[in-house]
């Protein structure tokens, strides 16, 4: 409890109240660690905390990204796509500030759709309209114009790849096919099909200059994305070739492990999240093992993430045990980089284990669901959430 106590306070703390220049370091203001600089752990991981707990000041993250539309659609040019690529580690000028040799900035390509989620998400759970007409509308057109120019055709047009890209799991940077990045590419396309066919957000159509044509091929390659698919086992290869790969792990660092089945964190788990629709309990549970036993947890944000993966799937002594490790991870120094600085998006995550997980909690704009599955240690749960609020 301290522990949780603990990110949760500093996750609060890291969000500025009322200014959209800037948007929620993944270590706040704590320290110097990862410079100050957004990634993915601000749109994917922090933002759906802060909907449902301070939703207003939600909105300063949309204009936050929305504002920087420019310098995203120059970082497309840069790597030869186009429409808006948001860079994978940004500040307030919204340039990539990712160091180059980590072959990241061109291939870690998840992150526009991460942060076309926001607007998606902030549509549905608030009665907020104007934000998708102002802002999220053309933003999910311009993102999804990226993956368009970054998808390529195999296969007669039968179906089309992403190729060459980098994983939320960082030790296999130059995958094919990765299940968390096609979904959410996949998932985008859709969106800005949808929303560009909608008579209400025609204005916002007109100012991202969508052509039907390009309607049709967004459909067309939504249509046909490949994305893997469970196995006869229920197991899901992360990206081509995974399973190829070494699966002995013994004595295996994470400085020398790409030709190996180690991965940094959650990836396939990572993808439940949002499609967990998609995928039955049962093949959820089978791939939190088989990936669990791969994992090294070399991000801070692996541990939360499996341990929320495992308690929306009822392996909840299993969640409870990675959330106890997470949340204790910056008190007691584990990583002996506290002084760098506390590592706030893990809390959100810890946060998503407790009211999603252990809670049961679905938001949608239909509603708020409750299925509470408490571990056998809890007699009690109580949280706050602000919906359509
Ligand atoms: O964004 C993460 C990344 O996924 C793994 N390395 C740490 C980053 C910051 O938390």
């Amino acid at each position: 409890m301290q522990g949780f106590a603990f990110s949760q306070m500093h996750l609060h703390m890291a969000f500025g109240y009322d200014d959209n220049r800037v948007g929620v370091p993944i270590k706040g203001l704590t320290g110097h660690g990862y410079r100050f600089v957004n990634f993915w752990d601000m749109d994917f991981h922090m933002f759906p905390y802060f909907l449902l707990t301070k939703p207003r000041q939600a909105r300063h993250l949309l204009e936050y990204r929305f504002n920087q539309l420019p310098a995203y659609r120059e970082n497309a040019r840069r790597w030869g796509a186009r429409g808006a690529q948001v860079p994978w580690e940004t500040s307030t000028r919204g340039v990539e500030e990712t160091a180059p040799w980590l072959c990241l900035p061109d291939r870690e390509i998840h992150i526009s759709a991460d942060a076309a989620r926001m607007f998606w998400l902030y549509d549905e759970l608030t009665p907020d309209r104007d934000a998708m007409l102002a802002m999220g509308a053309q933003f999910i057109m311009e993102t999804a114009r990226f993956y368009a120019s970054r998808i390529t055709w195999g296969e007669g047009h039968r179906r089309c790849e992403l190729r060459n890209i980098g994983c939320p799991d960082q030790y296999h940077t130059f995958a094919h096919n990765n299940l968390f990045t096609s979904l959410m590419a996949r998932w985008n396309l859709e969106q800005a099909a949808a929303t560009a066919s909608r008579p209400d957000y025609a204005a916002a159509r007109e100012r991202a200059g969508v052509t039907d044509a390009e309607v049709r091929e967004w459909q067309d390659m939504a249509a046909r994305l490949f994305i893997p698919a469970p196995g006869r086992d229920g197991i899901i290869e992360q990206c081509n070739g995974f399973f190829d790969l070494d699966p002995d792990l013994d004595g295996i660092s994470e400085l020398f492990c790409r030709h190996s089945q180690a991965v940094k964190q959650a990836d396939v788990i990572a993808a439940f999240g949002p499609f967990e629709e998609v995928y039955p309990a049962e093949v959820r549970r089978r791939n939190w093992h088989f990936y669990n036993d791969r994992t090294l947890h070399g991000s801070s944000l692996s541990l939360p993430g499996m341990a929320y993966g495992a308690a929306r799937c009822g392996l909840n002594d299993e969640a409870l045990y990675q959330l106890h490790k997470s949340a204790r991870m910056d008190l007691d120094d584990v990583n002996l980089d506290t002084e760098r600085g506390v590592h706030v998006s893990a809390g959100a995550v810890q946060w998503y284990t407790v009211v999603f997980g252990f809670g049961g909690l679905t938001a949608r704009r239909e509603g708020v669901h409750l299925r509470p599955n408490l571990p056998r240690q809890w007699r009690w749960l109580r949280f706050t959430v602000h919906w359509q609020f």
